[in-house]
C-alpha cells in the first residue's frame, strides 16, 4: 500500500469572484479566510450577520502535486477523502473522478484513469447547500424547530446541523475538506476493515479480530496480528490465508483492565494488524484498544426499568455533561484543544461525555483522548431536532453509508458507551401522520428503530442501541417518564420552575438539564465594544441565542441574589447561579441512586463566546460551574438536604468508589458574622458505590432562636487526614443573608515560574469568593469557595503567559458574593 497525503497548502477561489486565496486543507472556508484577512473575526459583536455571504458562495478548492510513475504502476489507485463538507465534485486533470454529498461520510474514488505520472492538479468545487436547502423546503417543508436567527429545513442536507444555528451557536454555513485526503495506491491486497471484538471470561480476554481484505492478485495473503502493552508484545496470532475475510484470535494473558475515570487505570494495549505476501508486508492497520466490557444495563427492578451503564460487572453512576463542537469554525480545534477541554472533564471528575447529535461525529483524536482520560462516551448519530426525509429512499442510502463509515471508524475505542439514534425527535417531532410539525411514526421507524439499529447490530454487536434521547421504552409518547429510561429536564430553564423543581424529580437517567450564564468579563470584552457592555445592548443580545435567555438569568438571579451593583459582577454572579442550580441538581440525584444512574448537564463547552449553559467558555475559561462540578461530580461527595420549616439537615455521602470508606464527617454552624453557634463530628462508614445517609442534624432550637438568616453550616468529610469534599448550607436565600463587608487576609508567594500561591484567611465568612487577575488568563486549582473564619484556603494559580510576582500582585483581585452588590 503506497499513500501520497495530498493534506497541506491548496488555494481556494470564489467562483465568479477574485484572485486565489492560500488554503489550508484539513480546513474550511471561514478558516481560509480568517488567515487571508479577506474576512473579520465572526465571532466579534454582529459581524457574523454580515458574513453570511460564504455560506451562499461557491468555492473551488485546487493545488497541483506530482506523482511518481512507480505508484501508477499500481492496479488500483483511489483518492479518499475522509471529510468533505458538503456537495462536493472532485476533478483531477480536468477529468471528473467522484461526487459527495455527505459531509459525514469517507469517500473513496476511483482515481487511476485520471491520474498521469508527474504534474497533476486536483481541484474540489463546493456548490452552497443554502439554496438547495431553500428549494427542497420550499417544496416540501420539513418540521423542525429553529430559532428567528437559524435557517430552516437544514435536515434536508447531510451536514453538521448546528452550522445553520442552534440555541446557544451562530449561523455559520462552513465548506471544505475538513478531513484528510490522499492517494491509496494497492496492486495484490488491502486490509480494509478490522473489527475487533473482545471476549471476556473467568478472568481472561480473547480479542476476535474480524478482517476484511481486498485480495486484487491471486497470491497466498496471510495476516499476522500483534498485541503488546507499553511497547511489550503480549499476543500474536497469524493466518492460514487471508482472502475476502479471515479472524484471528489473541489471548491476553493477565488481562488489565480499562475503567472509566476514578474507577480505575485506563491501561491501553497497541494492536498492529500486517497483511503479508510471502513475506512482503502489503498493508498495516494500528489500533489501541482498552480491555473492558460496558453495557446499557436495562433490567427491570422495583421502581420500573433500570438505566444504568456497567462496566466489567460493575454498574456505575455516569457523571458528565453534553459535548457540542467546540469551535463554530472547525478547522481550527487542534489536538491541544480536545486536549484542554477533555483534560477539563476529566479533572472535574467527570466520566462520561454525550456527543450530541447537532454536532458532528468527532474527530479520532477525541476518542483516543476519552479512551486515554477514561471519558466514556455516549454518542448520538447525527439527527436532532427535526423532522428528516427517510421517505427518500436516496437519503436512507446516503445515511446507511454514513452511519457504517462511523460505526467502523469508532468502535474499537474502550470509551464509547453507546450509540443513540437522535436527539429529542420523539419530544415532539413525530406524530400519527406528517403535518407542518411532525413527521409519521412509520417514516421516524425506518430509520431509528430499523436502518440505524441494524447497522449497530451487524458492526458492532456489543454495544447497545438506544433510539433517542431521551426516550421512554414502554411508551415513547410518554417522554422523561421517572421510571425507566433517560429523561431531559427542562422545566427548569425554559419551563421558569425553581431550582427546587429538581428535587422533586427522580429520574433513571438524567441526559439532560441545564442553566445558562454570561462568559467571564474578559471574554465578553473581546467580543464588544464599550459602548456593549450592559446585558440588555443589542450585542450582548445577539451573542444570546435562548429565547429571552438573559430575561431569565436575571429573573433567577434576582430570585437568590441582590442585584449586583456593575456589568462585570452581573457576568460573575450569573457563573454562581448557574452553578447553584447545577449543585442543586445533581447532588439531589446522586444522593437517589440507585434508582438514577446518571447525570449528564447541559453542555460542557462552546463554538464561540456566547452567553450559555456551557461550563467552560469559548476559551477553555472554567466558569464557576465547571468549578462546582468537580465538587459535586467527586467520588465521594458529602452533601446536605436542608429543611428550614422542621429544622433538620440529613447528612449525606455519596460513595462512587469501587471501595467502602470510612471517614470523619465535621460540620459547624455559625452566625452569618462567624461567631460560632455548635459543632461536631460524626464517624462515617460508607460502602463502595452506595449512598449513606450519615445522620440527620436537628437544628429547630438554633433556627427559632437566631433566626433562618443568620445561621451558616459548613460541612468537610475527611478520610485519611485529607479533606476530600465540603459543603454549605444556608437555611435563607443568600440575598436575604446580612453578610458583613469582606474582610480577609490574603497572602502569596511564587512557588515555581510563574506558579502562585494564594491563601485566604477569612476574618469573617465570605461565600463563593472567587481569585482573578483581570487581563490574564489563568487555571486555578479551585475558585468560587466557601470560607469561614480560621479555616484558611490556599489556591495555587498558573497564568496562561508567564508573569512575574509583582505583575501578579497588580493584576490579583479577590471577590465574593459581597462584592456583588456593595
Ligand atoms: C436541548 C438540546 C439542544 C439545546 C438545549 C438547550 O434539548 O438537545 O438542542 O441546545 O436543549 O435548549
Amino acid at each position: 500500500m503506497e499513500k501520497l497525503s495530498l493534506n497541506g497548502a491548496w488555494e481556494v477561489t470564489q467562483v465568479g469572484g477574485g484572485a486565489p486565496l492560500p488554503a489550508s486543507v484539513p480546513g474550511n472556508i471561514h478558516a481560509d479566510l480568517l488567515a487571508a484577512s479577506i474576512i473579520p473575526d465572526p465571532f466579534y459583536r454582529d459581524n457574523e450577520d454580515h458574513l453570511r455571504w460564504i455560506g451562499e458562495a461557491e468555492w473551488v478548492y485546487s493545488r497541483r502535486f506530482e506523482v511518481p510513475a512507480a505508484m501508477l504502476d499500481h492496479q488500483r489507485v483511489l483518492l479518499r477523502c475522509e471529510g468533505l463538507d458538503t456537495l462536493a465534485t472532485v476533478t483531477i486533470n480536468g477529468q471528473v473522478v467522484g461526487s459527495a454529498d455527505n459531509m459525514f461520510r469517507t469517500w473513496e474514488f476511483d482515481a487511476k484513469p485520471a491520474l498521469v505520472p508527474g504534474d497533476n492538479t486536483i481541484e474540489v468545487h463546493f456548490a452552497s447547500v443554502l439554496p438547495v436547502i431553500r428549494e427542497r423546503n420550499a417544496q416540501r417543508p420539513m418540521p423542525g424547530w429553529n430559532g428567528p436567527k437559524e435557517v430552516s429545513g437544514r435536515a434536508w442536507v447531510r451536514k453538521e446541523p448546528c452550522n445553520f444555528g442552534w440555541d446557544w451557536g451562530p449561523v455559520m454555513v462552513t465548506c471544505g475538506i475538513w478531513r484528510d485526503i490522499s492517494l491509496l495506491a494497492f496492486s495484490e491486497a488491502r486490509l480494509t476493515d478490522v473489527h475487533i471484538r473482545q471476549q471476556h471470561e473467568d478472568g481472561s480476554v480473547v480479542l476476535a479480530l474480524g478482517l476484511k481484505v481486498t485480495v486484487l492478485a491471486d497470491e497466498d495473503v496471510v495476516a499476522r496480528a500483534t498485541v503488546s502493552l507499553d511497547g511489550e508484545p503480549v499476543a500474536t496470532a497469524e493466518t492460514v490465508q487471508a482472502h475476502g475475510s479471515a479472524a484471528l484470535f489473541l489471548k491476553i494473558p493477565e488481562p488489565k483492565l480499562w475503567w472509566p475515570n476514578n474507577l480505575g487505570e485506563q491501561p491501553l494495549y497497541d494492536l498492529t494488524v500486517e497483511l503479508l505476501a510471502r513475506g512482503r508486508l502489503l498493508d498495516t492497520v494500528h489500533k489501541r484498544v482498552g480491555l473492558r466490557t460496558l453495557r446499557l444495563d436495562r433490567h427491570p427492578d422495583q421502581w420500573g426499568e433500570s438505566f444504568q451503564f456497567v462496566v466489567n460487572g460493575v454498574p456505575f453512576f455516569a457523571k458528565g455533561a453534553n459535548w457540542i463542537p467546540a469551535d463554530a469554525v472547525l478547522a481550527r480545534m487542534t489536538p491541544e484543544r480536545y486536549r484542554e477541554l477533555l483534560g477539563s472533564a476529566r479533572d472535574a471528575n467527570m466520566n462520561m461525555l454525550r456527543v450530541w447529535g447537532g454536532g458532528i461525529y468527532e474527530a479520532d483524536c477525541f476518542y483516543d483522548l476519552c479512551d486515554e482520560l477514561g471519558l466514556c462516551v455516549w454518542q448520538d448519530f447525527m439527527f436532532a431536532c427535526s423532522a428528516y426525509p427517510t421517505f427518500d429512499l436516496e437519503f436512507l442510502a446516503s445515511v446507511k453509508a454514513e452511519a457504517e463509515d462511523n460505526v467502523r471508524r469508532l468502535r474499537h475505542h474502550a470509551c464509547l458507551a453507546l450509540w443513540c439514534g437522535n436527539n429529542e425527535l420523539e419530544q415532539g417531532l413525530v406524530a400519527d401522520q406528517w403535518d407542518n410539525w411532525h413527521m409519521s411514526w412509520e417514516d421516524y421507524d425506518k430509520l431509528f428503530e430499523s436502518l440505524l439499529p441494524d447497522v449497530a447490530a451487524r458492526l458492532d454487536p456489543d454495544r447497545d442501541y438506544w433510539p433517542c434521547s431521551p426516550h421512554t421504552p414502554s411508551n415513547r409518547l410518554d417522554f422523561n417518564n421517572p421510571n425507566e429510561g433517560d429523561a431531559h429536564l427542562w422545566n427548569v430553564w425554559h419551563g421558569r420552575q425553581p431550582f427546587e423543581w429538581y428535587r422533586t424529580c427522580e429520574h433513571r437517567f438524567n441526559s439532560e438539564f441545564g442553566f445558562q450564564s454570561f462568559p467571564e468579563p474578559q471574554t465578553v470584552y473581546g467580543f464588544t465594544a464599550p459602548q456593549d457592555r450592559n446585558i440588555t445592548t443589542y450585542i450582548m443580545e445577539h451573542h444570546q441565542r435562548s429565547s429571552i435567555g438573559n430575561d431569565a438569568i436575571m429573573q433567577y438571579m434576582l430570585s437568590w441574589f441582590r442585584l449586583p451593583t456593575s456589568f462585570e459582577m452581573t457576568l460573575w454572579l450569573s457563573q454562581i447561579l448557574q452553578g447553584m442550580a447545577m449543585k442543586y441538581a445533581v447532588e439531589h440525584w446522586r444522593r437517589a441512586m440507585p434508582r438514577g444512574m446518571g447525570t449528564l448537564y447541559w453542555q460542557l463547552n462552546d463554538c464561540w463566546p456566547v452567553a450559555s449553559w456551557a461550563s467552560i467558555d469559548f476559551h477553555g475559561n472554567w466558569k464557576a460551574l465547571q468549578y462546582m462540578a468537580r465538587r459535586f461530580y467527586n467520588p465521594l461527595l458529602l452533601s446536605a438536604l436542608e429543611d428550614p420549616t422542621s429544622g433538620t439537615v440529613q447528612l449525606h455521602v455519596t460513595n462512587d468508589l469501587r471501595q467502602p470508606v470510612t471517614a470523619d464527617l465535621n460540620w459547624w454552624l455559625t452566625r452569618v458574622d462567624g461567631t460560632p453557634v455548635a459543632d461536631g463530628t460524626l464517624p462515617v462508614q460508607a460502602p463502595a458505590l452506595a449512598n449513606t445517609l450519615v445522620d440527620t442534624l436537628q437544628l429547630a432550637a438554633h433556627l427559632e432562636k437566631l433566626g433562618a438568616r443568620d445561621l451558616l453550616l459548613g460541612m468537610e468529610l475527611v478520610t485519611n487526614g485529607e479533606v476530600v469534599s465540603t459543603n454549605l448550607v444556608t437555611f435563607a436565600r443568600p440575598k436575604h443573608l446580612e453578610l458583613e463587608g469582606q474582610s480577609v487576609r490574603i497572602s502569596y508567594s511564587e512557588q515555581g515560574e510563574s506558579v502562585f500561591a494564594v491563601t485566604l484567611e477569612a476574618l469573617k465568612p465570605m461565600l463563593w469568593a472567587w481569585l482573578e487577575l483581570g487581563e490574564h488568563q489563568a487555571r486555578y486549582s479551585d475558585n468560587f469557595v466557601h470560607l469561614f473564619p480560621g479555616r484558611p484556603v490556599t489556591i495555587t494559580v498558573r497564568p496562561t503567559e508567564p508573569m512575574t510576582l509583582d505583575q501578579f500582585e497588580q493584576a490579583l483581585g479577590v471577590h465574593s458574593l459581597v462584592t456583588t452588590y456593595s
